[in-house]
């Protein structure tokens, strides 16, 4: 058992150290290949291994506790084992060919950590949530900022988007966003989209005084997304999204690198591919890190509440390690979003604090009297939930959001919504 060594213990600064969970007949077996798969090992002995090269890069197993049907291990791997910055090559290592071995029946992807001086190789985020701040204006009355997408996600021409978008922001909402399957299809070509929307938002900016934000969703390979984003750019934007698993960590390095001095709106499209099994795959907390060193500004992390998966303790670790403090690389701005209406408010800022993004497409162009009166209630909801002010009693003085929550408050109408009380 070359890779397994339950007495190492590893050096902060020299080891990247993962924790997963695994299932196997033989857990020991297990441990042994999966470190060994990941590092300089392979599934027998050969001629060409060098003593020093299992002395300074095998990866080494170094506990193995029992837990539910198989156990939680922890690897330490040589930081020298990974290029810097360099995303698609760590993962290539920690969870790479490891998924598909037969002596392992479920491996999942729990956390890592990272030497400090090895996490300074990533760019990280251009501006974080301070940046996105300072630009939106909120830097110091830190309430949550709110956003839309507009709805339905595909299908309308880009007249009609930039009409969706203009009422929006002219009821209240900061942050508008394209949705994650719309790019540049025939009935909604993007360069026409998004000089029709960015006219809206400069509309709606002077007519509110407000600074306003609109996400274009760039997301198609690297010269494509890099074109797009110049354009957004050539045409006063602010913001760009990118799919960030659909077009992968290579696709959005390379947009980060270019320094374009815009926002990363980071959607997670298809994360649930690795993170929903929660015996197998790579869990939401790795992948949220690893777009923190790509350079993500904003992420959607889940919301507890809502129509996505995630529980409070899990969605909340999230937020705290991209928000938090981390070798130097600038806080994530936390997205809530998923099935979220002016009534989940309360629960939201109750569990995640101030420092959100609250986004609601349904919750806002469904409300009964449309996308304005949707914002403006959005808006209401985070005006009395800042200020401790019960829903119901701030919906006495305040039209759309007593029209909001009558037509949602049950859950009659999403019944898989879940309320925390
Ligand atoms: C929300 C949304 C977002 C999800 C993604 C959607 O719309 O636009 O993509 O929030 O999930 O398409 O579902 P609604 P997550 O407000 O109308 O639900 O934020 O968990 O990544
Ligand atoms: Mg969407």
């Amino acid at each position: 058992m070359d890779f397994v060594d339950l007495r190492y213990k590893p050096e902060k600064n020299g080891d990247v150290v993962t924790t997963v969970y695994v299932e196997s007949k033989d857990l020991k077996k297990a441990a042994n290949e999966i470190a060994a798969e990941s590092s300089v090992g392979t599934w027998t002995k050969i001629s060409t291994m060098k003593e020093r090269v299992m002395r300074n890069l095998a990866a080494r197993v170094f506990s193995i506790r029992k837990e539910g049907g198989g156990a939680v291990m922890k690897i330490a791997y040589p930081v020298e084992l990974f290029e810097d910055g360099n995303v698609p090559q760590i993962l290539s290592d920690i969870a790479g060919n490891i998924f598909g071995m037969k002596g392992v029946d479920n491996l999942r992807l729990l956390d890592f950590e990272i030497p400090d001086k090895y996490a300074r190789s990533f760019k990280g985020p251009e501006f974080g949530m301070e940046g996105v701040r300072r630009i939106m204006g909120t830097s110091k009355n830190r309430r949550p900022h709110i956003g839309t997408i507009v709805k339905p996600k595909v299908g309308l021409n880009p007249k009609e988007t930039a009409k969706v978008a203009y009422d929006a922001w002219a009821g209240g909402i900061d942050f508008v966003k394209d949705d994650e399957n719309l790019t540049s299809q025939t009935f909604c070509k993007f360069e026409e989209r998004i000089a029709r929307v960015l006219e809206a938002k400069e509309k709606a900016e002077s007519e509110t005084g407000k600074k306003k934000m609109y996400a274009a969703n760039i997301t198609a390979s690297s010269e494509v997304m890099l074109g797009r984003a110049e354009f957004v750019k050539a045409h006063g934007g602010n913001c760009i999204m990118v799919d960030i698993i659909t077009a992968g960590f290579s696709g959005l390095q390379f947009i980060r690198n270019q320094k374009l001095g815009m926002v990363i709106h980071g959607h997670r499209a298809m994360y649930a591919a690795f993170a929903r099994n929660k015996r197998h795959g790579i869990a939401m907390l790795p992948l949220a890190k690893l777009a923190r060193m790509a350079g993500v500004d904003q992420l959607h992390i889940g919301a507890v509440v809502g129509k996505m998966e995630g529980g409070r303790g899990e969605v909340l670790g999230i937020h705290k390690t991209i928000n938090g403090k981390w070798a130097g690389l600038k806080p994530v701005f936390s997205v809530c979003s998923g099935g979220l209406a002016p009534e989940n408010v309360p629960d939201l800022v109750r569990i995640f604090g101030n420092d959100i993004v609250i986004q609601a497409g349904g919750g806002v162009h469904g409300h009964p009297n449309g996308t304005r009166a949707g914002a403006t209630a959005l808006l209401q909801a985070v005006e009395a939930a800042v200020r401790g002010i019960p829903l119901d009693k701030y919906a006495k003085t305040h039209e759309e959001l007593r029209l909001s929550p009558a037509k949602w408050s049950l859950g009659k109408q999403y019944s898989h919504r879940t309320k925390i009380v």
